[in-house]
């Protein structure tokens, strides 16, 4: 199977890595080869640009149906309920995150998919994992639902590697900025929603306090490891869908400061909500070595690349009257 044979499938594709993730796809693999899928329809470019479907993830058939009717032979799984949305409906969150992930491994037990990418998040761990430097081995005991579902997950995933030899793999993501899809429902979206208030109005009030430190990293890293992590060798991977990934880690104000070197009257206030206790139980770095030595992985953006370049493209989108959209 080379890049140009893949049958793709994208579950949760209007999101803000799917979205991103199924231009990049297209892109390598012919957008015909790439079939996005969410419980809507978005606007715009996706559901134009190739093959769309709606899917909920829950129904098994549905999924059965659509992998069969496009002849997929593998799942990009990331239709799931985030961290913030997910505290404030555990229930629905469990029942999304892992009959979702469920459905998309017997499909690729019982059909024979070649290969799954689910992806996990720092939100595996917990408050008594080390929050430096977080080892890829280490404690993992998150109080979220939503990191309840990311290490169940993982350990599901593992099975499915182990005892029915299916190809899955996936990164443990730290929060991730981008400019092309807003975020829905995570901790992480005041490092979005801040860059966009800043060529707004100049003016932010920030969910978490000034001194919070998460690990991040911009999207083109993110689709960088996540497709490095799927073209890799098999064979050589001693992890398969718990890699710890970074790309820097900051706090919010420090963050703050970046965006002032190029809006120097830029004012942020620190209000923090419901969501600086799930923060407050993430680490504030991660090491990624493992992923480094496994599969290459090497990030290509810093905090000053990052903040350059989302304020360009969100001035550029500003100037032409689309910054709402
Ligand atoms: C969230 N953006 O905030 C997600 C992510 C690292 C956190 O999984 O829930």
């Amino acid at each position: 199977m080379t890049k140009e044979t893949q049958r793709i499938l994208i579950t949760g594709a209007a999101g803000q890595i799917g979205s991103e993730l199924a231009r990049a796809l297209r892109a390598r693999c012919g957008g015909a080869n790439v079939v996005v899928s969410d419980i809507f329809r978005p606007k715009g470019e996706l559901a134009e640009a190739g093959p769309f479907e709606i899917l909920d993830v829950t129904d098994a058939k549905a999924l059965a149906d659509i992998l069969h009717k496009h002849r997929i032979d593998t799942v990009y799984h990331l239709a799931a309920l985030l961290s913030a949305t997910g505290e404030k409906n555990p229930q629905k969150a469990w029942h999304i995150n892992m009959s979702g992930l469920y459905n998309v491994l017997e499909a690729g037990r019982t059909l024979g998919l070649a290969r799954i990418y689910s992806p996990s998040s720092i939100a595996a761990f917990g408050p008594a994992t080390p929050r430096t430097g977080t080892p890829q081995e280490t404690i993992l005991s998150p109080t979220t639902m939503y990191g309840v579902t990311k290490v169940a997950g993982e350990h599901l995933c593992d099975y499915y590697v182990q005892k029915y030899g299916l190809d899955v793999r996936g990164c443990r993501y730290p929060g991730i900025i981008s400019h092309l899809t807003l975020p829905g429902g995570g901790t992480t979206d005041y490092a979005v929603a801040i860059f966009y208030d800043a060529v707004r109005t100049g003016r932010y009030t920030c969910f978490l306090r000034e001194d919070t430190r998460l690990p991040m990293m911009y999207m083109p890293d993110c689709l960088k490891c996540t497709l490095d992590l799927m073209d890799a060798d098999f064979a050589r991977l001693k992890h398969h869908s718990n890699f710890n990934v970074t790309a820097m880690s900051f706090t919010a104000g420090e963050l703050a400061a970046e965006i002032r070197k190029h809006i120097p009257s830029f004012e942020v206030r620190y209000e923090p909500d419901f969501r600086q206790a799930i923060a407050d139980s993430w680490p504030e770095s991660i090491d990624d070595s493992a992923a480094r030595a496994e599969w290459g992985w090497r990030p290509g953006y810093d905090l000053a690349a990052m903040t350059a370049d989302m304020l360009t493209a969100l001035r550029a989108r500003q100037a032409a009257g689309r910054l709402g959209v």
